[in-house]
Parts: structure tokens; C-alpha cells; sequence
């Protein structure tokens, strides 16, 4: 898979996609990533890419033709020319099932807004598709695009150490994770639960199952909706909650 990220601030990427899983991804060969910066498509001579908005008000507005350029020549680098993904507060909220979505493009051409925002006609003419990453303001899309590519790289081909994590992992079953614990069996008082030393491996399967539910029951309510329970797992909820 390749991304492109379009940004004012390429050197906000230097350190984190050269650690970690994104440089595994990278390295493994299963995700290229290029960076490029719109100031680069301007043709002014103090390379101008923001402006006051129209009708007033505060703030500078990202101006359409270094980006709509920008993204043509980038889309021209290499094929397909890759959904344009439009990073603003404005978008959808970024969730595991969206993540999976775009994993499974062969391109993305990643957008990063700034100032107050970006001209209208950039999402009207440029953006396929809009995402944020929670209820909350970033001064730049350029923290999103490092979530999205992080996001995006762990579900490629290869890149965790088994395919089977992918699937347990908190989220794709519509779950939180259940409490992991390493050595040493005890540690200032608190014990690793018995059924763990055990080496029943049913038995620690079923408590891990257990703890998800109940976890997700407590802390995330809003995702058990959408989890697949057995009507056994629903009767345990039921339990839980003190119901019938
Ligand atoms: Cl994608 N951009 C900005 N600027 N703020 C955000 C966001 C994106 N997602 C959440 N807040």
C-alpha cells in the first residue's frame, strides 16, 4: 500500500514513521509513505498558501490551488491515483471499521488541514472522503495522519508478528482487551490472577473472553451493541448488571 500525506509541516512525520511498526511496515516492504508539501506548488514568490476567509472573521484559511495542485501531481506520481482523504474535526470519527476500510486500498492520498480550515472548494472538489480522530480540536490534521498511518500500517499483510493478533486485538471483535499480566506473579501486593498460571488453556481462554465482556460492559457500553455475544454472554451481561 502506498500513502501520500499532504502537509505544511512535512518534518512533524521525521520520528514517528521510523519507528516502531509504520518503519516495520515500511521495511517489510507492505507500506511506502511520501511526504509532500503544497508550499512546494506555489507559484508566488513568498510561496503563499493561506488567506484571509471572505465575509471576515478570525483566522487564515488554507487557499485551494497549492493544494488542488499539489494532489495532482501527486496522484500523477504513481497509480491508482488513491482516495483523497480529507483530515478535519468535521469529518467522520475514525473507528476499527473504517481503519479496515481504507487498509484495504492500494492508495491513499492523505490531507492535512490547518489555519481556521481549508476553502470549501477542497472538500467540494478534492476530498472523496473526511475523517477526525475524536470530539476534540488539533491545531493540524498532521497528528491524525500519524493515527490513521499507524492504524492503517497494523493491518497490512505481515507486519504484526502473527495474523492471529490482528483478529484478537481489542476492537476488531467489538471489545476491549482483557488484562494482560507477565512476571513476576505478584508485584507490590497485587497477584496475577490463579487461572493464568494455570496452563488450562480452555480455562484462560474462557476468563479472557469473560473479561472483555465485562471490561467493555463497564467502561464502554456504547461498543457492546455491536458485539458479536453468544445469548450465553448476554445472559453473563444481564448477571452483571443485576438483572433477570
Ligand atoms: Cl483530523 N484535524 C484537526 N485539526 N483536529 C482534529 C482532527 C483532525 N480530529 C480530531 N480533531
Amino acid at each position: 500500500m502506498r500513502i501520500d500525506i499532504v502537509t505544511l509541516f512535512p518534518e512533524m512525520f521525521a520520528g514517528p514513521f521510523d519507528a516502531s511498526i509504520i518503519a516495520r511496515a515500511r521495511e517489510a516492504g507492505v507500506l511506502e509513505i511520501a511526504v509532500h508539501n503544497p508550499r512546494d506548488y506555489t507559484h508566488d514568490r513568498h510561496h503563499v498558501v493561506d488567506d484571509y476567509a471572505y465575509g471576515g472573521g478570525p483566522g487564515m484559511v488554507m487557499k485551494p490551488e497549492p493544494l488542488f495542485e499539489c494532489v495532482d501531481a501527486v496522484r500523477a506520481m504513481a497509480s491508482p491515483p488513491g482516495k483523497v482523504v480529507l483530515l478535519t474535526p468535521q469529518g467522520r470519527l475514525l473507528d476499527h471499521d473504517i481503519v479496515a476500510g481504507l487498509a484495504r486500498e492500494e492508495r491513499l492520498v492523505v490531507l492535512c488541514g490547518h489555519y481556521e480550515g481549508v476553502d470549501e472548494r477542497v472538500r467540494e472538489g478534492l476530498a472523496d472522503d473526511e475523517i477526525s480522530i475524536g470530539d476534540y480540536v488539533l491545531s493540524g490534521g498532521e497528528p491524525a495522519a500519524i493515527v490513521l498511518v499507524d492504524a492503517v500500517a497494523r493491518q497490512q499483510p505481515g507486519v504484526l508478528g502473527s495474523e492471529a493478533s490482528l483478529e484478537e486485538e481489542s476492537h476488531a471483535q467489538g471489545l476491549l482487551e482483557y488484562p494482560q499480566y507477565t512476571r513476576p506473579p505478584e508485584y507490590r501486593g497485587m497477584a496475577v490472577p490463579e487461572v493464568l498460571l494455570s496452563g488450562h488453556h480452555a480455562e484462560i481462554a474462557k476468563w479472557r473472553r469473560r473479561q472483555s465482556i465485562l471490561r467493555t460492559a463497564a467502561r464502554r457500553p456504547d461498543l457492546l451493541a455491536r458485539a458479536a455475544l453468544t445469548p450465553e454472554e448476554r445472559r453473563l451481561l444481564d448477571e452483571a448488571r443485576g438483572g433477570p
